[in-house]
């Protein structure tokens, strides 16, 4: 069919964020909803800008047959009555589908159903196919749904984030796609539903819909699992200490599920997380850094040990890893005010007062010779650019 004309068009932009009390673990699957509340600052520089057309005329034959195979165990019960009458919803193992890195294309590989799908992908330039198209594919059809369009969208993405190197890309992206793609199927979403629909695409993204601080509350459901933004009276900067751009050994979302299902310490982790929480919300309503930069070090390195008990071990770290988390060490012990965070990765993250952080950058510089570090101030929520 001559789907060429456009029926709606929006390029979004959107940052990355990186979280001062960690999400590690779903609690629903399929929806995104977490194990536990987080807390992120976002950033700047570290951005994702997305273009969404919604193309003419849709394509009929797969309105009525892909899409429904597609949307799976996720959405309502009407259309997983749906997949029973098509025969197609038991066949997938349904967590395996929502897997970036799956590494063939077992049962359950989106890449089996995305030659069907008539959207398409472009990421710095470059078109994409199999499990980064169908993942995009699939957040999209949460936004036709509700939009109720069955149109082909053709995306283009551009990041200034390396890509699966444990800084927050998917958080930018999906939070530019969620913002472009709603806009552009003519949705207008308060931040709250933005931030509700950027969950489903990624848990992080949820949070970099909003500037500043900002709280992803758990929730126990779609409607109660949300990014807020907190009021930080302290101007803070996070400093990227760049160990690896390469892309990560092992997916967030497979390393969480492992660490989750596996590991004896990751129980203890999640009791913890809630009392950080308390303490780094007390921190910041008192503008307390030592007593933030403490909780948000504790609260990173559990994490990863909670990873690191898994079976098998999940180990992001290099040896640069504990070098640089030394130097942060050794900087306390000469009084600066600086602590180490990390996420799903080799690099290190460094929370300082903006006041302070070109001078915590230089002292990193010198005790880190060869790695690239970058000052990161506050960075501004998703908005639609054109
Ligand atoms: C965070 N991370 O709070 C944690 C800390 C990494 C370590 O959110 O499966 O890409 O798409 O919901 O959001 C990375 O996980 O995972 C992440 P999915 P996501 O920032």
């Amino acid at each position: 069919s001559g789907a060429s004309a456009v029926l709606g068009r929006a390029t979004a932009c959107a940052h990355a964020n990186i979280a001062l009390i960690k999400y590690w673990g779903k609690a629903d699957e399929a929806l995104v909803v977490p194990t536990t509340a987080s807390l992120s600052l976002t950033l700047d520089g570290l951005s994702t800008q997305t273009t969404v057309e919604f193309l003419g005329d849709g394509d009929a034959a797969r309105a009525e047959s892909d899409s429904v195979s597609l949307l799976g165990d996720d959405e309502t019960p009407a259309e997983s009555a749906a997949d029973e009458r098509t025969g197609r919803g038991g066949k997938a193992d349904p967590t395996a589908r929502f897997d970036l890195a799956a590494p063939d294309g077992s049962v359950g590989d989106p890449t089996a159903d995305s030659n069907t799908i008539p959207d398409t992908l472009t990421i710095d330039g470059v078109l994409q196919h199999g499990t980064a198209l169908a993942r995009v594919s699939r957040f999209l059809d949460l936004i036709r749904e509700r939009a109720g369009i069955s149109a082909p969208a053709r995306v283009a993405s551009r990041n200034t984030v390396p890509f699966g190197a444990g800084l927050a890309s998917s958080a930018s992206a999906f939070a530019a796609l969620a913002a472009a793609g709603s806009c552009a199927a003519g949705l207008d979403l308060s931040g709250r539903e933005l931030s509700r629909l950027a969950r489903r695409g990624s848990g992080s993204a949820c949070r970099s819909i909003y500037g500043g601080l900002v709280k992803w509350n758990a929730g126990h459901d779609d409607a109660t699992s949300y990014a807020q933004p907190v009021e930080c009276p302290m101007d803070l900067a996070i400093i990227v200490i760049l160990i690896s751009a390469k892309e990560k050994p092992m997916s967030s979302r497979e390393a969480m599920r492992l660490t989750m299902r596996t590991s004896p310490l990751y129980p203890a982790w999640v009791r913890s997380s809630a009392d950080d929480m308390t303490r780094a919300l007390a921190a910041v309503a008192a503008s307390d850094l030592d007593a933030l930069g403490e909780v948000v070090e504790a609260n990173a390195l559990g994490m990863h040990a909670s990873m690191m008990a898994a079976r098998p071990a999940v180990i992001y770290w290099l040896p640069q890893t504990v070098t640089a988390l030394s130097a942060v060490r050794d900087l306390r012990r000469h009084g600066y005010g600086a602590w180490s965070t990390m996420d799903a990765g080799a690099n290190v993250k460094v929370l300082t007062a903006a006041a302070d952080a070109e001078r915590v950058a230089s002292e990193l510089r010198d005790r880190l010779p060869g790695q690239t570090i970058e000052v990161h101030h506050i960075g501004s929520g998703v908005r639609v650019v054109e």
